[in-house]
């Protein structure tokens, strides 16, 4: 309850406010002094988890040099690691569920907050541009499973078995001593290795100013039939809102949906955290809400702030980013909690 006193203060610092002008959103982000040293880029950027995310910057930027939207640009940047089939956790080659099938997570979001995603689809390549149909066109943002397959057929997509030799090779080998229960942490199996983390999460900011992002993974190597990560579920793998920034996610999911995290990580930056305390501080629900397990799994967040600053944390060693600007194009290790 506010009593009297305390009301005519609050109505003061309103009116005070509102006489200086400063009831924008998007005028809070811009006076933002970040606590922590960012990166100040220009525009147009990009930047993408992972060491394999350059290659994937390198595709979104031939579209944002040319002045192209930042929707275009994250799509071409996801389906190169979707179509690049050595890449075993994302699209064509990724590693199946245990039973064999590869079932891929995919989400996209662009700058008016439009969203599309599809979630446990099969015999899609290029999931992310699935998501995006799905989008554009049907008053949905998820379709899974076998609708979001007869969906992508009906939309001209080809079906095509993306079990290649060498994940089929593995999936054996893992059958030999699999239990019931799916490999939960699979991905940590050697912490500091990235080829084992590898679901592509993509943010870009165009010439006009708009962002946009991406996430498409095949998930968990050796899940249950049927289950569903956070890549493709809007607020988890990935959010947009072009007020304050982007962000999106990679590693074990079920504790990013826990946390609904890339929404998470936005929302702090809309306070005014800096990109990268924005991403530290929503890990530090996973260590405040269960520090033992947080300990045992891999989770990172990527963030891209409106005027272009960046930042990254994770949870355990071994996360990295790609970023590709202007003047600028590399690889960055994350900071870690643990
Ligand atoms: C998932 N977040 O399906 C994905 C997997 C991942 O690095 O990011 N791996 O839970």
């Amino acid at each position: 309850m506010v009593d009297r006193r305390e009301f005519l203060r609050l109505s003061a610092i309103t009116s005070a406010a509102a006489l200086a002008g400063c009831t924008s959103a998007s005028d809070k982000v811009q006076q933002d002094e970040p606590a922590l040293p960012v990166r100040v880029l220009n525009k147009p950027v990009v930047v993408s988890t992972w060491d394999f995310g350059k290659a994937a910057n390198t595709a979104a930027w031939s579209i944002l040099a040319g002045n192209g939207n930042a929707l275009d640009a994250v799509e071409a940047g996801a389906r190169v690691p979707e179509e690049d089939p050595t890449n075993q956790s994302v699209g064509l080659g990724g590693r199946p569920d245990r039973d064999g099938h590869v079932t891929l997570d995919a989400c996209i979001m662009d700058a008016k907050g439009r969203c599309g995603s599809v979630a446990a689809l099969e015999h899609i390549v290029h999931a992310i541009s699935v998501a995006r149909a799905v989008m554009e066109k049907t008053p949905h943002v998820m379709l899974a499973g076998d609708g979001a397959l007869q969906f992508a057929l009906a939309n001209g997509f080809q079906k095509e078995d993306l079990l290649t030799g060498q994940s089929r090779k593995e999936w054996e080998e893992w059958l030999k001593t699999a239990h019931y229960a799916p490999v939960v942490n699979i991905e940590n199996q050697t912490p500091g290795n990235s080829k084992d983390h590898d679901t592509i999460g993509i943010l870009a900011l165009d010439t006009a100013g708009d962002l946009g992002g991406a996430c498409t993974t095949s998930g968990m190597a050796y899940k249950l039939h049927g289950r569903v990560g956070d890549s493709p579920i809007i607020g988890a793998g990935l959010f947009v809102d072009n007020e304050v920034g982007g962000a999106t996610s990679t590693g074990v999911g079920e504790e990013v949906i826990r946390i609904a995290g890339s929404h998470t990580v936005v929302e702090l930056m809309r306070q005014g955290r800096t990109p990268e305390e924005a991403c530290r501080m929503a890990l530090e629900r996973s260590v405040r809400r269960d520090p033992a397990y947080a300990k045992t799994i891999q989770v990172g967040f990527l963030a891209l702030r409106r005027d272009g600053a960046i930042g990254a944390y994770a949870l355990q060693k071994g996360f990295t980013y790609a970023v590709k600007t202007g003047g600028r194009e590399e690889v960055v290790a994350a900071k870690h909690i643990f």
